[in-house]
């Protein structure tokens, strides 16, 4: 498979600003996808953030099982952290978003207070790779649409501060992702998920391996059941040549295009390309 790098020249200029303005907030949304919650983990968001609290986030909580989202939260918290679902589409679990940062902010305010200085509301920045929700997280936490949210990666190009209320204010920043993609296993994850923009892979490859990934995590029912061919004895490329020729007029194009799509718009139900590792 040809190498996955992404990084366009909005995605440079936006980490320089954001390692800037990181300094003035008081508390860092880091937003992940659900389905890959380690391959969409920015290895140096902690270099960045510092000693500031951070709010872990894992977004598009729909798009897995229940099951496995407490799986995930057990796991997260055997090692110090917790971790919020959230559905930044319809809303769920935005509440507690926006209760956590509040209490972020009022030890700020407390701090302030102790110096003679007046309260400020409280600066929280999203963070996160491109594509994960963290425009639509804003909107659902100020109820209306403000900032530009949709099925790509690189929806937003420059920071925004928005304010949410007399007690937060809050800057969406663009996707940052690694300059390089040092794993290919989890670059391949992020093509699926869409969370890199399409110019880094080729649609054919990544819908291959995607087949081939279900397989390997035992999940590949879900296939199975949408197209109705069984991707179990055989490879992915052979999965997508035998659909394109049964049912797409041979063109594996098409075939690719339409998987991917069905795995992203949740056609093929709740599936996940990462489970806790048993460690
Ligand atoms: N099903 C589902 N879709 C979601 C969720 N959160 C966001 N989306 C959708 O995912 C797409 C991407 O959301 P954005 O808010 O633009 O993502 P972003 O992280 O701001 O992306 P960039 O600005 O490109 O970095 C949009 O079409 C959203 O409606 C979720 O929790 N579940
Ligand atoms: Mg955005």
């Amino acid at each position: 498979m040809a190498l996955i790098q992404w990084y366009p020249g909005h995605i440079s200029k936006a980490e320089r600003q954001l390692k800037e303005q990181i300094k003035k907030v008081d508390v860092v949304l880091e937003v992940r996808d659900a389905r890959i919650p380690l391959a969409s983990h920015h290895p140096q968001v902690k270099e960045w953030i510092g000693e500031k609290p951070r709010i872990l986030i894992l977004n598009r909580e729909d798009m897995i099982t229940d099951a496995l989202r407490d799986e995930w939260r057990t796991w997260f918290r055997s090692r110090g952290e917790i971790p919020y679902f959230t559905n930044a589409k319809d809303g769920g679990g935005v509440k507690a978003i926006q209760k956590a940062s509040q209490s972020a902010g009022i030890a700020v305010n407390e701090r302030r207070y102790s110096r003679g200085m007046l309260p400020r509301p409280v600066r929280a920045v999203v963070i996160g790779f491109p594509n994960v929700g963290k425009s639509a997280l804003i909107n659902r936490l100020l109820k209306r649409k403000i900032v530009a949210s949709a099925r790509k990666a690189g929806v937003t190009r420059q920071l925004q501060w928005v304010r949410i209320s007399e007690e937060i204010e809050l800057l969406d920043a663009p996707g940052i992702i690694p300059l390089k993609l040092e794993n290919q296993e989890d670059a391949l994850k992020l093509a699926i998920c869409e969370d890199i923009g399409d110019a880094a892979y080729n649609n054919q490859e990544v819908a291959q391996a995607f087949v081939d990934l279900l397989v390997n995590l035992g999940t590949e029912s879900v296939l199975h059941s949408r197209y109705g061919l069984d991707p179990l004895d055989m490879t992915g490329e052979e999965f997508i040549l035998r659909l394109a020729q049964s049912k797409y007029n041979n063109d594996l194009e098409r075939v690719a295009r339409q998987i991917l799509q069905d795995f992203r718009k949740g056609y093929l139900g709740a599936v996940s390309l990462e489970y806790p590792p048993n460690n």
